[in-house]
């Protein structure tokens, strides 16, 4: 089950998540939701952050959001990040 990072690179909290997922070889595929153009306020969307905000992550039935919160899960549930994080 490949990791889902919602992302629009414009946003920091986003590329915290984008940044430690590559420092750490996590293998993710990044869905673009454009806040620009309010693709983060449609109800697709909501069903996987209610609060309509990026960062978000699905991870096979698992769904997250807050980018500290998807931080120390990529830190916690991936065995290839170091024991640093
Ligand atoms: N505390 C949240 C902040 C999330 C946040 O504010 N995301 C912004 C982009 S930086 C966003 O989605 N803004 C769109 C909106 O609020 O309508 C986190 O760290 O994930």
């Amino acid at each position: 089950m490949k990791l889902k990072v919602y992302a629009d690179r414009l946003s920091q909290p986003v590329r915290a998540v984008i940044i430690f997922c590559k420092v750490n070889g996590i293998d993710y595929e990044e869905i673009k939701v454009d806040i620009a153009n309010r693709e983060h306020l449609t109800p697709e969307f909501a069903e996987i952050n209610p609060m309509q905000q990026l960062p978000a992550i699905v991870h096979g039935t698992f769904k997250l959001f807050e980018s500290h919160a998807i931080l120390i899960y990529l830190a916690s549930s991936f065995p290839e990040v170091a024991d640093h994080w």
